[in-house]
């Protein structure tokens, strides 16, 4: 997964091995920091007196922030439980930090650090005034009880409340974290503070500060921008066959988009197994297992009997093995290695969109690039998620609601300016169809700018 990497400058040289050193211990924050780099090594060569006499790349790479604290919480058993909880405030230069609160057992500090660090290029993306930050707990939500969520994140809120505000850092949802997470949030900020901040963050309830459409955001933004990078490339949606890879929140409104633009969806997984129906999958009961009964995937077979089950069984999640169209990894990181990269394409597979952080290792993204099968960057392609919630930011400082069409007709906009962007940079750098460098080059030439002008900080 961490493979050496040389540069051919060697300022970015120094800075990588600098940067090993210092977090040999978190290698997701390790992979996703080569990524970019190697990416940028072009637009860096060009300006690298000035990059070096300011430590740029050294400032861009070291958080400005990141705060750990102690959650203490009660079950439903009258045991005091224990958990850790992250904020890791990376990048303020464009905006108040801006990134989801993840609650998974896996989180640690290198899997906040890797998030925070690509939030703070896919918000510059965006074109909206929001910088990077992510934060969570390696709390596991699955098979507690309401009363229990509840009181983690009462708990929870008791510490980062201090560090959070509509202008100073404002968390959403991720992995975990969804409507009602939120407004357990809310709710405690609210009481803690004893004022109606409702900025402070989004994913919140339509009834009190939320935004219609910041729900379905990120998978219909996945799709939008997918259908751009197809229609660039000569290719139409319709007709497609998709498989997706998670059943939660991302997953579940891209296959909403996906089947409205004329795809055919037909698989779906969650951490065990994934199910195959080949006349196309029925959204409203994966809504139904997902959103209301937090059931496993497995039990679409007791509604759709005709449709079959497969469970994961080797390094492989079995999903991957069902021959599609596209594919969109909708889970989490790191979920196609190379070997899975290798069959997919062996599978005929023609484009990848990532609508999660970084779940194609960095030697799947250049094998795919290598065999011209196209990349949606999770930094890009994920990018309405944020967006929206810098809508719900927007309507929450005017004080208005607007219209699902409103907010949906916005979201399709910065998409298509999104995909743009990559394309303008993949052009102006001879990237041969490369949105991946594309997307890392567009959002750098902003923060940089934005880096440099506020000075040494
Ligand atoms: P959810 O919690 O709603 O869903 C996560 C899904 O991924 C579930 O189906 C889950 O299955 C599955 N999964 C499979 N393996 C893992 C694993 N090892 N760890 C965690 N989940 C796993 O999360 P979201 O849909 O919100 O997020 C999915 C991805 O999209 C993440 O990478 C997130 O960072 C990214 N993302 C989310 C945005 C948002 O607005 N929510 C915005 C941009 C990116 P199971 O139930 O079995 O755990
Ligand atoms: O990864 C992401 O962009 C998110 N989880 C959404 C963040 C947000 O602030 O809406």
């Amino acid at each position: 997964m961490n493979s050496m990497v040389t540069f051919k400058s060697s300022y970015l040289q120094q800075v990588i091995e600098m940067a090993e050193k210092k977090n040999s211990n978190e290698p997701e924050f390790m992979q996703a920091m080569k990524e970019v780099l190697c990416s940028l090594e072009p637009l860096i060569i060009k300006n690298e007196e000035e990059y070096k006499r300011n430590s740029l790349i050294e400032r861009l790479i070291e958080p400005e922030r990141i705060i750990t604290f102690r959650v203490p919480w009660l079950d439903d058993k009258g045991q005091v439980q224990v958990n850790r909880g992250y904020r890791v405030q990376f990048n303020g230069s464009i905006g108040p930090y801006k990134g989801g609160l993840r609650f998974h057992p896996s989180v640690n500090q290198s899997i906040m650090k890797f998030l925070a660090f690509e939030q703070i290029f896919k918000n510059a993306l965006t074109g909206l005034p929001i910088g990077g930050g992510k934060g969570g707990s390696d709390f596991d939500p699955k098979g507690k009880s309401d009363m229990e969520i509840m009181k983690f994140c009462q708990s929870f809120m008791n510490e980062l409340q201090k560090h959070i505000g509509q202008d100073v850092d404002v968390p959403a949802g991720d992995i975990g974290v969804g409507a009602r997470e939120i407004g357990y949030l809310f709710g405690q900020f609210r009481k803690i503070r004893n004022t109606y901040e409702a900025g402070v963050l989004t994913g919140k309830g339509i009834e009190y500060g939320g935004s219609l459409a910041r729900k379905e955001a990120t998978g219909y933004g996945l799709m939008y921008f997918m259908r751009e990078m197809l229609k660039a490339n000569n290719i139409s949606i319709s007709g497609k066959k998709i498989i997706i890879s998670g059943s939660g929140n991302v997953a579940i409104y891209a296959c909403e988009k996906a089947q409205q633009m004329g795809a055919n969806v037909i698989a779906m997984s969650d951490s065990s197994g994934c199910i195959f129906d080949e006349n196309g999958i029925n959204l409203s009961v994966i809504k139904d297992l997902k959103e209301v009964k937090r059931a496993r995937i497995k039990e679409y077979l007791n509604y759709v009997p005709s449709a079959k089950y497969f469970e994961n069984i080797s390094e492989i999640p079995s999903v991957y093995n069902i021959e599609a169209d596209i594919v969109l990894p909708c889970a989490t990181q790191n979920d196609i290695t190379l070997k899975t990269a290798k069959l997919l394409v062996e599978q005929g597979v023609i484009a990848v969109g990532e609508g999660a952080n970084m779940p194609c290792t960095n030697e799947a993204v250049e094998y795919f690039i290598e065999n011209k099968v196209l990349i949606a960057p999770g930094k890009a392609a994920n990018a309405g998620g944020v967006a929206t919630s810098a809508l719900e930011m927007s309507q929450n400082s005017i004080r208005d609601f607007w219209t699902f069409e409103e907010v949906d007709r916005k979201l399709e906009m910065i998409m298509v300016n999104i995909f743009k962007q990559c394309q303008n940079a993949d052009e102006k750098y001879n990237l041969g169809i490369n949105y991946v460098a594309g997307a890392n080059i567009a959002a750098f030439e902003k923060i940089s700018k934005a880096m440099i002008a506020q000075g040494i900080i």
